[in-house]
């Protein structure tokens, strides 16, 4: 039987400590819904959780670990997704765990942006070759919330089409 679905999956992806629990919470706050999070010291290891509606449509959204021990989540939350969003930080550049993230999604046909994230401590446009022209990148502050709701629409215009 096929199942009617219920929402849109977005998921969160980059490396450890480059913003994503913070992009989530940014997202999920101002609209204060609630968020799960799995932590051990401070940071993701299993997954962040939460869900919205945004013009009436229930949005589920996850942000992964970034450590390596944890590719095995990213690879279950990456089941399915109708759309991601790379946070990377622009501080340290693009990384061998982003490198991988983005060769998987260029091979999958799943739009996604990217947030140069950490632009108040690091202003200024990413220069990687890995990084495909034709895929918008967002100057992002997770920690103020800039760039980052209008990060997620410019998503959403991708998804429509
Ligand atoms: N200065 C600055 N710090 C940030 C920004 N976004 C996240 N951080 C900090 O970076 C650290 C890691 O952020 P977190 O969201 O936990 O990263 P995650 O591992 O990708 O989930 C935390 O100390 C955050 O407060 C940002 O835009 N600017
Ligand atoms: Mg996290």
């Amino acid at each position: 039987m096929v199942q009617k679905k219920k929402g849109t999956k977005i998921v969160i992806l980059g490396s450890a400590d480059s913003g994503k629990t913070t992009t989530i919470e940014n997202l999920l706050n101002r609209k204060k819904e609630k968020i799960t999070k799995i932590e051990c010291k401070g940071t993701t290891v299993a997954l962040d959780y939460g869900n919205t509606i945004i013009n009436g449509q229930r949005f589920h959204i996850f942000a992964t670990p970034g450590q390596e021990r944890f590719q095995f989540m990213r690879e279950i939350l990456s089941n399915g997704l109708d759309g991601a969003i790379v946070v990377i930080d622009n501080s340290e550049g693009v990384t061998n765990t982003d490198i991988k993230i983005l060769e998987n999604l260029n091979s999958s046909n799943v739009p996604y942006v990217i947030f140069s994230n950490k632009q108040d401590i690091s202003p200024g446009k990413i220069e990687s070759t890995h990084i495909n022209p034709d895929i918008p990148v967002i100057p992002t502050t997770a920690t103020t919330g800039e760039g980052i709701q209008e990060g997620l629409n410019i998503l959403l215009d991708l998804m429509e089409n």
